[in-house]
């Protein structure tokens, strides 16, 4: 297996040394080959809202796994994920399920150019949208974690369709369709950017995107993969009040299962084959197990919601954070960044607005860090461009325990400066 992984992000590449493998995960908590216990922050990059193994996921399992694993038929478990999705995000009236966000996206963008017929298609530098060839321009995530200078193998052809506009910057995006009137198929945005650690949109920016796609007769995809059913059950949209043209997800809606999702208005997804021109497949797209583990999660959702108690979960671990940082004099070196759980600790001073501004960060402080938080059983993403991933799992007492963790590997990482 290249790098002896399965997605280059777990190498520890971007931190260095080799990684742990993983044998079990309970609650907010993954147990290594070698019998060591961490409390996990990555949580499979977002899945985990409920911690690893939550008994109704089990149970969900445990009941689809005795019906068989796949049919290439319809199942009623796809219409009734499809009905609590269509419930839960405001924008999206009909759905799509995928096996991966990266099928999302690259579906959305497909159906975007079918429907305006239009080439180009907006992202932003840092923006995250999966690993097909016309995202891998200017990415975030592992792109920019292993500084990949993008990636071989895709055509310039490919990627001279997409236009790269800083994050945050409503006025470049406004001089990207003044210069390319009537090209632009779509912008696509992560409603709140993960994929360079946290950065949240700035007043006005989800608004001015609105604004200059519906003038310009674009589309306006949300990338919800991280932030939809994370930071509220309807997503960044239901939070923001800015409903896009099409709405990409996956990660809480498998529960850790493969699974991607897009959809939007009616009118737009009726042109998805069969009902419409616009080719998508997949032999396990509806995979009944997936769907059963993305009904259960849903479910929970609606039945006990999760937003207060991992709002004051992670604002306590901010909070905790943040006293470490000023008992360290470390204010000057290194800043927070939180959104709804999550949460990125940044090797830069704030404030971080955009990729520019994130790609100040001393990444090798970072990895000093990263691994002097291993050896005190806290399991960080192995890259300073990733978001810790709070869950409803993660104790008060896991929390005191992370930032007391935290004070020492700071202390650690700028030994140096003493
Ligand atoms: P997948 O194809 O990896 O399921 O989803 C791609 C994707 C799309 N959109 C957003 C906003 C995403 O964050 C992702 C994937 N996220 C990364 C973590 N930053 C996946 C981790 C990995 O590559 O292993």
């Amino acid at each position: 297996m290249p790098g002896g992984v399965s997605s280059p992000v777990r190498s520890f590449r971007s931190v260095g040394g080799e990684p742990f493998f993983v044998v079990s995960g309970k609650g907010a908590r993954v147990r290594d080959a070698d019998g060591r216990s961490y409390i996990d922050y990555v949580m499979s990059y977002g899945p985990h809202l409920f911690g690893h193994q939550p008994p109704f996921l089990n149970r969900a399992l445990a009941r689809a796994i005795r019906r068989g694993t796949s049919y290439g038929a319809p199942t009623e478990a796809e219409v009734r994920l499809a009905e609590r999705v269509t419930r839960l995000v405001p924008s999206v009236e009909m759905v799509r399920f995928v096996n991966s966000g990266t099928e999302a996206t690259m579906s959305a963008a497909r159906l975007a150019r079918a429907a305006t017929g239009r080439k180009r298609i907006v992202k932003t530098e840092g923006g995250y949208h999966g690993h097909a060839d016309l995202f891998l321009v200017s990415a975030g995530s592992g792109v920019a974690t292993l500084a990949i200078a993008d990636s071989p193998g895709v055509p310039a052809e490919v990627v001279e369709q997409t236009v790269v506009v800083p994050y945050n910057d409503a006025r470049a995006l406004e001089d990207a369709f003044r210069r390319l009137a009537g090209e632009i198929a779509a912008v696509i945005l992560e409603p709140l950017a993960a994929n360079m650690g946290v950065v949240a949109p700035a007043a006005g920016y989800l608004e001015a995107a609105r604004d200059l796609t519906r003038r310009h007769g674009a589309l306006l995809i949300f990338d919800e993969v991280i932030s939809g059913f994370r930071l509220a059950a309807g997503g960044a949209q239901e939070i923001s009040g800015v409903l896009p043209d099409l709405t990409t997800l996956g990660k809480i809606l498998g529960g850790g299962l493969p699974v991607g999702a897009y959809g939007g208005p009616r009118a737009l997804m009726e042109s998805v084959a069969p009902s419409g021109p616009v080719y998508q497949a997949g032999t396990l797209s509806g995979n009944p197990l997936a769907m059963a583990a993305g009904i259960a999660m849903l479910q929970e959702i609606e039945r006990h919601p999760p937003y207060e108690d991992l709002e004051r979960k992670a604002a306590h671990l901010e909070r905790l954070l943040a006293e470490r940082i000023d008992a360290l004099g470390l204010a000057g070196k290194v800043c927070l960044a939180r959104a709804g759980s999550l949460l990125t600790l940044f090797f830069a001073p704030g404030p971080m607005t955009d990729f520019a501004s994130v790609k100040r960060s001393d990444t090798k402080r970072y990895a000093a860090f990263f691994h002097a938080m291993r050896e005190r059983g806290v399991f960080l993403p192995p890259a300073q461009f990733e978001a810790w991933f709070v869950s409803t799992a993660h104790t008060e007492a896991d929390l005191r325990r992370t930032a007391k963790a935290a004070g020492e590997s700071l202390e650690a990482a700028f030994r140096d400066l003493h």
